[in-house]
């Protein structure tokens, strides 16, 4: 019986062990995650007249397993927010007062910046955070965007603003890869073997929900 007892804490204090030293670096929960290996299905290009784009799931380029998706823009029509957009078919939910991430990794053939949008995929379509001019250079970088949400949605959708008409350069093709949406603050990874180049989103807020801070 002693000896039982004595291997059952034992197995409880590796456990413990284990799950502490995961617990720094792991992300608790995700909502959504994409690393574009299987494919596109998760997401839709959206185009109002004028505006024209190609995704194309690229396997020679990527940062996390053998592919990214890369997208090829042949016209940004009006330059609204949703003129051309990458929307994530991933219903997005999210509780009042919680802290949430989003991050991902971008390229583009040259330097350019892109927008995202989180916003109720539903009547009244209210705007829970906007943000604009994401640079994005010719080597791989992550762009994360940290918030605390108050209000609750199950059907929030998140998407990628191609067409803004703030954003520079938005003819020039552009890479995605590794999405990823989870509660709690930035964690960061090592996927190029070299420290992440963490850049942070400007402060320009649009709406009245929103972001409490940004990530560093
Ligand atoms: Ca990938």
């Amino acid at each position: 019986m002693m000896k039982v007892k004595y291997l059952s804490v034992t197995v409880l204090l590796a456990a413990l062990f284990m799950t502490a030293t995961v617990g720094i670096y792991a992300v608790e929960e995700f909502i959504m995650e994409e690393d574009f290996e299987a494919g596109q299905a998760n997401w839709s290009v959206a185009t109002r007249p004028g505006a024209a784009m190609e995704l194309i799931i690229d396997d020679d380029d990527s940062v996390t397993g053998k592919k990214s998706a890369r997208f090829e823009i042949s016209a940004v029509g009006g330059g609204g927010m949703h003129d051309l957009t990458l929307d994530c078919n991933i219903p997005i939910g999210i509780e009042a007062g919680e802290t949430y991430t989003v991050d991902f990794w971008v390229k583009a053939e040259k330097d350019r910046t892109i927008a995202i949008d989180l916003l109720m995929n539903h009547d009244p379509w209210t705007n829970i955070f906007r943000i604009e001019n994401i640079p994005v250079t010719t080597e791989w970088a992550v762009q994360h965007h940290t918030f605390v949400s108050i209000l609750e949605d199950a059907n929030a959708v998140f998407l990628f603003s191609f067409s803004r008409s703030s954003n520079l350069n938005p003819l020039v093709t552009m890479w995605i890869d590794h999405i990823r949406f989870y509660e709690g603050d930035f964690e960061e990874e090592d996927l190029l073997g070299l420290p992440p180049k963490a850049v942070t989103f400007g402060n320009k807020l649009s709406g009245t929900w929103g972001m409490i801070k940004s990530g560093n």
